[in-house]
């Protein structure tokens, strides 16, 4: 699993892919372009309410079926993201770095690990385990879980101290990820543009052109990014430079339990 934390970029090629950690490659797609990127098609349930009894906006493209809902209210979420400043332990020291072409860079934004006891996976060619579940982290697990009836054992965490912390484009697609497993999305703190372009409208061997969709991901909300949509889009969280207040996004994983 390393490449949760080193994601494949563009093209592929393992130095782009570092450059994407590194905030050095194609990440700055959309940098401040506030438009970049088409509102997405959305189907509301025809009753306004669905899983849960929350409002659920269906977002689907060729390939792409995400669902949208604000999972928190305000006061639930301004908690939750007070509680996850105080309680998550992030990454230092060499896990907090990418080597490109030889030379050393800070990821362009703060991550950390949690999970179920005995997984492990793999970063920077060392295995490692995620830490044991905070309560914080098992309180919002527990709610997409009752929410959506789907279960996670493994959670990514990604801090952005602002607009300039970002996420390169790449795909969830690890070898340890369960086999068509969603992977659930959840967000506090300063809504920041998400982004998804089809791998067939990317690079310069683009064969198609096909509209990239922007989804703004409010303070405590949840998207839910059903198979097989990692088979067919690469994501981003973009630089947006007028942001000047921090998030915290976790994706909540099912994977494969370890190999003994
Ligand atoms: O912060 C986000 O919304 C994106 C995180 C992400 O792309 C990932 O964890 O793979």
């Amino acid at each position: 699993m390393d490449r949760f934390l080193e994601k494949r970029a563009l093209g592929s090629p393992e130095g782009k892919r570092e450059q994407e950690q590194a905030g050095t490659g194609p990440a700055e797609l959309g940098e401040d372009e506030e438009s970049t990127g088409k509102r997405p098609r959305t189907e509301r349930p025809r009753n306004g309410a669905g899983l849960g009894g929350l409002s659920w906006r269906r977002i689907r493209s060729e390939g792409l079926d995400c669902d949208y809902t604000v999972l928190f209210g305000k006061a639930e979420a301004d908690e939750i993201f007070r509680e996850l400043e105080r309680e998550v332990e992030y990454f230092t020291g060499a896990l907090a770095k990418v080597q490109v072409f030889g030379k050393w860079h800070s990821v362009p934004r703060k991550q950390a690990t949690y999970g179920d006891a005995g997984l492990t996976y793999t970063f920077s060619g060392l295995t490692l385990s995620p830490k044991p579940w905070v309560p914080v982290l098992e309180r919002v697990r527990d709610r997409v879980s009752s929410v959506t009836g789907q279960t996670f054992n493994f959670v990514l965490v990604n801090r952005y101290k602002d607009g300039r912390d970002h996420i390169g484009e790449h795909r969830d697609d690890e070898r340890e990820l369960a086999p068509g497993s969603p992977i659930a999305s959840v967000s506090f703190g300063a809504c920041r543009d998400f982004l998804f372009r089809h791998k067939d409208a990317l690079g310069r061997s683009r064969s198609r052109r096909l509209e990239a969709i922007r989804l703004p991901l409010a303070h405590g909300s949840l998207l839910m990014m059903n198979h097989p949509t990692n088979a067919h889009w690469y994501h981003s969280l973009p630089v947006r430079k007028k942001v000047l207040a921090p998030r915290v996004n976790l994706t909540f994983r099912k994977i494969l339990p370890t190999r003994k």
